[in-house]
């Protein structure tokens, strides 16, 4: 066996003989369909697993710390922006293809709105001196507005504790990117691809920050080195440290769905307090079983290899103390990336060649980083080999071993009984019938326990659910609310601003303040949880499936082997082979075969928009506010006074505002992971399951009693149809032989998969 990749070839293919044998055997007349449809179904699922599910890798790390370098490095070229900013944090998917590709999806103009608006909440009232209204960046007439009121602002307005407040900044780029941007936009998802001599315009796009906002997704298809193979996506997950914990969140959406996660540190800072932070959310998560390290080492910053070791050993030391037997890989990842582009005779700028030359005379180091790439490489390839093997090889062939059998089984039944007179038929059907009835029988019983045990589960996830969100007494709920109100607001702290801007925007400011800390909490504290919740009531879903499936799977190999002594008694010799046990099926696979997921912790962010604004200017202050500025500038002692007092009760209904929407958020989230998730899991593996198990029956009696028709219609053709079956035989015989010479290579191959095939890659990493 070669790689991965021929293994796949040769299961697609086997996948399509199946087609070929439903396709054949429908055009028999007279036939029923009903095993045929059954058939037809899993093989398309199996050709979906095998061609599109995605092995994911997430590579994540602090700004900078040198994720887009280490991608470009793995994949041969600068393809990646380097050194891309920080406002827009988006994760950008790589995948191997045959031929360079950037897919861009941009935001539809309703998302962009919406986002603004979430933005805007309190900032119209507050710079504007109006109403709020629904914002439209589509209108020129709002642009204009809005860009009038940002510039009416003066820097101190912007920037408060050192930062640029995020929500003008996201105006100001919006604003900014707008009239480049429209002609990409539609209310409609819209997409646009930059391949051949313009794949690298995507670069200016995705590294300017108010173009890089309008988009929604990013898909690079590069030629990856040999030994990748396909079914992979790479991402660069940038934003772990972003101030705007909405970037965090996204990343947490897409660790959720990776296999493996690559954290990158960058030898000049080694381990960061942000990094020890977004490290404890991953263990929160529950997903520190397969993270590698890559300590990026850069050979200017060392003395010596021995200095470089020492930074390397002390990073493992401190990694040791947040999660077991970290394993770190150190290497520089800008050496290989320039190295590999060198030796491939492609350009580098001068002053990159000037640093690649610098550091080959560094010959300690490089040997030592040299080792580390090759070492992480192979660890990379076999991780990545290792879950291919587990997630589409192993589940499919079962699948795949399943349906032949059933196949092989009814051509024999059938093929067996068109060889019969007419009286032996007749005995043949009463007794085929009788053990028909039977497994129906089975079936049924099988079917109004599984429905019960369904009810059951869902009732229990549903109390599991409920207690999560429950309003009065959830911990998670009670922490968000009790995290609200202990926030403190300083007002003393605002007396300047409001002498300053006035009362309206540094309320605002109170507010963006406690509206971003707010959602730090949910993205390090809640979302965690959250994520740790559906954990756990996803193994409760598991254990109980595979709980029942153990005494369902000795009924149906019961009835079977009833079957087996009827089908003997009748002369009809249906092939021996032992009995595989019905496993309760593999979340993962029924997770993808469906398409489902959980509801994107994103959403949990978008409370915002449920804020009542005037709940929060219902004070008399507002219609004044114009009056309140000069005020302030009369410095009369008492009415400062009484603009902090109102300051002070402006910020407790802020905080009830918040407080109300997030909960309502919440419960709306509650509702969607119940209906639009768990339920349907629970669901889509209990009909899995009941599948599984009826598939086994299926071939022998299913729809037997067509055949009848078939034979008293056709008594001429009836040659003619031994023949078809007989070639059917043929087809599926061929299927069966593949399946066990591929199971034979993975029983040889697969364990050893998890450091073997690294010596067949080519990777030019260096
Ligand atoms: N000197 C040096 N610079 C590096 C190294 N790796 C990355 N860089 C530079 O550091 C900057 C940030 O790297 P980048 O890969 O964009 O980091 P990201 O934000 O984690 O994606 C870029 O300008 C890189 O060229 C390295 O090993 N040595
Ligand atoms: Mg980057």
């Amino acid at each position: 066996m070669e790689t991965y990749n021929n293994v796949k070839n040769t299961l697609l293919n086997i996948n399509q003989d199946l087609g070929l044998f439903i396709r054949k055997a429908g055009s028999i007349d007279g036939l029923s369909h009903h095993p045929l449809d059954a058939w037809k179904e899993t093989t398309t699922r199996i050709h979906r697993q095998l061609a599109e599910e995605m092995i994911r890798v997430a590579v994540v790390g602090s700004v900078k710390s040198g994720k887009s370098t280490l991608i470009n490095a793995l994949f041969g070229g600068d393809y990646l922006k380097r050194g891309a900013g920080v406002v827009t944090s988006i994760v950008t998917k790589i995948r191997p293809g045959d031929s360079m590709r950037a897919r861009l999806e941009f935001k539809t103009w309703d998302e962009i709105n919406s986002e603004l608006s979430q933005a805007l909440v309190l900032f119209s009232a507050a710079h504007l001196g109006t109403d709020e209204r629904s914002f439209d960046i589509t209108r020129e007439e709002d642009r204009t507005q809005l860009q009038q009121s940002l510039s009416s602002l003066n820097t101190e307005q912007l920037i408060s504790n050192d930062t640029r407040d995020p929500n003008s900044v996201l105006i100001t780029e919006y604003l900014k990117g707008y009239d480049r941007v429209k002609s990409f936009v539609y209310f409609e998802p819209s997409t646009h691809t930059f391949e051949k001599k313009d794949f690298y315009k995507q670069k200016d796009f995705v590294g300017d920050e108010s173009l890089a906002l309008y988009l929604k997704d990013v898909l690079l298809t590069l030629i990856a080195p040999e030994g990748f193979g396909e079914n992979l996506e790479i991402a660069d997950c940038q934003g772990s440290d972003s101030p705007n914990p909405l970037h965090l969140t996204m990343i947490q959406d897409y660790l959720l769905y990776a296999h493996l996660i690559i954290y990158v540190l960058s030898s000049r800072t080694g381990l960061r307090q942000a990094d020890i932070k977004f490290l404890n959310i991953i263990k929160k998560m529950g997903l520190v079983r397969n993270i590698f390290f890559v300590l990026n080492c850069d050979f200017s910053e060392h003395e010596d290899l021995a200095d470089l070791k020492r930074v390397a050993g002390r990073v493992r030391d401190e990694l040791n103390m947040i999660l077991p037997e970290p394993e770190v890989f150190a290497f520089s990842a800008l050496y290989n990336l320039f190295n590999g582009l060198d030796r491939k005779e492609a350009p580098l700028a001068r002053k990159d060649l000037l640093r690649l030359e610098q550091w080959r005379e560094e010959t300690d180091m490089v040997t030592f980083s040299d080792r580390e790439t090759d070492r992480f490489v192979k660890a990379l390839v076999g991780k990545i080999s290792l879950n291919r093997f587990e997630l589409l090889v192993q589940s499919n062939l079962e699948r795949i071993f399943t349906v032949a059998s059933s196949m092989e089984d009814w051509v024999q039944i059938n093929k067996d009984l068109l060889n019969k007179d007419a009286g032996e038929v007749q005995t043949a059907f009463a007794e085929i019938d009788k053990r028909r009835q039977a497994s129906d029988r089975v079936a049924s019983v099988i079917k109004d326990t599984l429905d019960g045990t369904t009810r059951k589960l869902k009732r229990d996830l549903s109390v599991d659910v409920e207690r999560f969100f429950d309003v009065q007494h959830s911990e998670t709920i009670q922490g968000i609310i009790e995290f609200i109100d202990s926030y403190n607001v300083s007002i003393k702290d605002y007396e300047k601003d409001l002498e300053t801007s006035g009362f309206l925007p540094t309320l605002y400011r109170i507010f963006q303040a406690l509206r971003e800390a707010t959602n730090r909490y949910l993205a390090e504290s809640v979302n965690p949880k959250l994520v740790d919740l559906v954990r756990v009531e996803e193994e409760k879903i598991k254990d109980v499936f595979d709980q029942v499936s153990g005494p369902y799977s000795l009924m149906i190999q019961d009835a079977l082997d009833q079957h087996q002594r009827t089908m003997e008694k009748l002369g009809i010799r249906v092939p021996q082979r032992p009995f595989r046990r019905v496993e309760g099926p593999n979340i993962a696979m029924v997770k993808s075969d469906a398409n489902l997921s959980i509801p994107p912790l994103v959403t949990t962010m978008r409370y915002s928009v449920r804020i009542k604004t005037d709940a929060i200017l219902r004070l008399g202050f507002y219609s004044t506010l114009r009056t309140v500025r000069k005020l302030f500038k009369k410095r009369t002692g008492g009415e400062l006074e009484s603009a902090i007092r109102s300051l002070e009760d402006s910020v407790s209904r802020i905080k009830e505002q918040i407080q109300e929407s997030i909960t309502a958020h919440h419960l709306d989230y509650k509702e969607n992971l119940k209906y639009q998730y768990l339920f349907k899991l629970v669901d889509m593996v209990s009909s899995t399951l009941y599948e599984a198990l009826v598939d086994r029956v299926r071939a022998f009696t299913g729809s037997l009693s067509d055949i009848t028709g078939l034979m008293e219609n056709q008594r001429v053709a009836r040659d003619q149809i031994v023949e078809e079956f007989v070639s059917l035989e043929k087809l599926v015989g061929g299927v069966l032989d593949k399946v066990r010479k591929v199971e034979r290579l993975v029983g040889e191959q697969g364990p050893a998969y998890s450091g073997g095939p690294a010596q067949e890659m080519q990777i030019t990493l260096r």
